[in-house]
């Protein structure tokens, strides 16, 4: 053949070959398997819509596993993410501790690890890529604050607390715990007298201030719940008590969903700390980041306000959960 001829050839070959391989060496969508802690509060349920809707919107393929509040169902799934050679694995610990061994296996498969909402305890830190996440501490600090004002402003007269904290061993339950009594030891006339999980939520949150309201009674002044599901299980024990919520028994609650904005517009609850379930977004960037081998921040926190009940009204509108 011809040499311009042949070079014409090869050079459509060429052409031909750059027109079609974009399309066929399109970058196959992430894979990320993720273990959600469960359903168990209004937090949770914005949480996995967070997640799964901006998997969806960003292409991403979102292998799913709720453990039911079980530690050993997120074991479980995490190993099966591994032997499906996911690309990345992420998941949301339901305790801190117990993570060592699981996370070894994923690391020795060379698929890198995403912690998102809570943080584990952990000999080596390089088991995991970065925890996207509130500062439960300073949840807890902002409740206890609120707290403190409030007694200031009402003659700082002596005030029994009751607590309900989330789930036994949990980094929220942990933190939001010593935030808070870092903060209020601070005013020796704000005592927890009572201090008992409800596992984040509202049935146990009920059952539990049912145990609270029937040992102390009139004599309870503040609760203070570790998120809003258990406050608001709280609230139907104190009205079925013949108390007031809000009123009889002032509460602090952490989360911010939109069943305690109802409950502070109807003067049930005075306060909600912000904790943003809205992790989604961070987390699908972050993945992508760390799948090409990009450096990620080791902790991405994420920033969150405080709800009074006099600006209930005019939030509500806003709130995306
Ligand atoms: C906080 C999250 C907690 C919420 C609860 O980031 O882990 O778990 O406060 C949820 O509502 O159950």
């Amino acid at each position: 053949m011809h040499p311009t001829r042949r070079t014409i050839l090869a050079g459509a070959v060429l052409a031909l070959a750059s027109a079609t391989l974009p399309h066929a060496m399109a970058a196959k969508p992430l894979v990320i398997g993720f273990s959600q802690v469960g359903a168990e509060s209004e937090w949770r349920t914005a949480n996995t819509a967070s997640i799964k809707d901006t998997a969806k919107k960003e292409g991403v393929t979102l292998k799913f596993a709720d453990a039911q509040q079980r530690q050993e169902n997120q074991v479980k799934a995490i190993r099966s993410f591994i032997a499906q050679k996911v690309d990345l694995i992420a998941f949301s610990p339901v305790v801190e501790s117990g993570w060592d061994t699981v996370l070894r296996e994923a690391k020795a498969a060379k698929i890198p690890v995403i912690l998102t909402d809570r943080s584990v305890n952990v000999s080596d830190p390089s088991l995991y890529a970065t925890l996207i996440g509130s500062d439960f501490v300073e949840e807890g600090r902002k409740a206890g604050r609120w707290l403190l004002d409030y007694a200031k402003k009402n003659g700082d007269k002596p005030l029994n607390i009751v607590e309900l904290q989330g789930t036994v061993g949990s980094a929220p339950a942990i933190d939001r715990k010593a935030g808070f009594e870092e903060v209020i030891k601070g005013n020796p006339k704000l005592r927890v007298v009572r201090t008992q999980t409800g596992d984040f939520t509202r049935a146990k949150g009920k059952e539990v201030m049912e145990a609270f309201l029937k040992s102390l009674g009139k004599s309870i002044n503040v609760l203070y719940a570790h998120n809003d599901d258990m406050a608001i299980g709280a609230i139907q024990a104190i009205e079925e008590a013949g108390l007031k919520p809000g009123k009889d028994i002032i509460i602090v609650s952490i989360d911010g969903v939109k069943g305690a904005f109802q409950a502070m517009m109807a003067g049930k609850l005075n306060v909600t700390v912000e904790c943003s379930p809205l992790l989604g977004p961070q987390l699908i960037d972050a993945a992508r980041k760390v799948v090409a081998g990009q450096p990620v921040e080791k902790r991405i926190i994420v920033n969150e306000g405080v709800f009074p009940a006099e600006v209930a009204a005019k939030e509500l509108p806003n709130r995306k959960y």
